[in-house]
């Protein structure tokens, strides 16, 4: 099997590349079960803290490759997302580890919708973001009509979601998609900043502010109260909380040991 996919692990930082160079990374089978072999390694590795998703060559990821698709022949498409795509958001969507996706060029389709569904979004300035569905009759997939609204707005979400109109990276930053836009030389040095700094910190509070910020949009004031009362009293009981108060008395950087 092609090495669609490659993992790359060093100093508690797991780096994943999509490596479909050719195919600006598009999704056939085997690229969906290497990445989410290589994913399903870097969450279970316990000497992994943070994860970075990026793609080989000039473009991240244009969703679903359209050579597997002949245009003759009737699909279930629901299936495929069923199969390869729900599981694959749902697995990003469920890491207790911080995702950082530095995007390294054009992303498109389900593509995008994979960026949105990491933590944290750094792109380079040629990256752009397009919502290709609809340039081929499809709607959103993959978690992208429920990640864009609440990334950009409804209405901005549906102009691209109709249009399929490209969003620059420099636009993706000033919606508020995208985190940081660098030049695509220091795209991987600046991620890597990011990452080990986070590599550094206090995993179960990590694992915990994710949980908070996911529930928040369905929950109400009251049960995300309760919800925040019980992950305090979680996060109180770790190691990396008391070593966090100690080295604030000590007026020394804490030593977070993820436990
Ligand atoms: O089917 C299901 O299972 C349902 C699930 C659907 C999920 C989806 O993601 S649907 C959306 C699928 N993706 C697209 O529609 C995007 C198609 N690609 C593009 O629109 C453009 O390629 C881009 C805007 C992404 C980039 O344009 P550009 O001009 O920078 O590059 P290019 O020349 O179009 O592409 C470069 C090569 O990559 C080219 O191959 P070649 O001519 O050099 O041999 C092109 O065919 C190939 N490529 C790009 N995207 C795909 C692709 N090959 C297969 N599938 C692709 N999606």
């Amino acid at each position: 099997m092609p090495q669609t996919v490659t993992l790359h692990i060093q100093d508690a930082i797991a780096i994943i590349t999509l490596n479909r160079p050719d195919k600006l990374n598009a999704f056939n089978k085997q690229q969906h079960i290497q990445l989410k072999s290589a994913l399903e390694k870097g969450i279970q590795d316990r000497a992994v803290r943070v994860i970075i998703l990026t793609g080989a060559g000039r473009g991240f990821c244009a969703g679903q490759d359209l050579s597997d698709r002949n245009p003759a022949i009737e699909y279930d498409l629901g299936d495929t997302l069923e199969k390869y795509y729900n599981p694959l958001i749902r697995l990003i969507r469920r890491c207790p580890k911080p995702i950082i996706c530095a995007v390294n060029g054009v992303s498109a389709g389900a593509g995008v919708s994979l960026a949105l569904a990491c933590d944290i979004i750094i792109a380079c300035d040629t990256a752009k973001f397009i919502q290709a569905f609809s340039k081929i009759g499809l709607v959103p997939d993959s978690g992208a009509s429920w990640f864009l609204p609440r990334a950009i707005g409804e209405h901005r979400a549906k102009y691209l979601a109709m249009t399929g109109d490209s969003l620059s990276a420099n636009d993706a930053y000033l919606y508020g998609l995208v985190h940081q836009v660098v030049g695509i030389d220091t795209l991987m040095s600046e991620t890597l900043k990011i990452a080990k700094k986070l590599a550094r910190g206090p995993a179960v509070s990590y694992k915990l502010i994710k949980d908070a910020i996911h529930q928040a949009p369905t929950n109400t004031l009251d049960r995300h109260l309760d919800l925040e009362r019980d992950y305090q009293r979680m996060a109180g009981k770790t190691r990396d909380y008391k070593e966090g108060v100690q080295a604030f008395m000590e007026n020394r950087p804490p030593h977070f040991t993820g436990k």
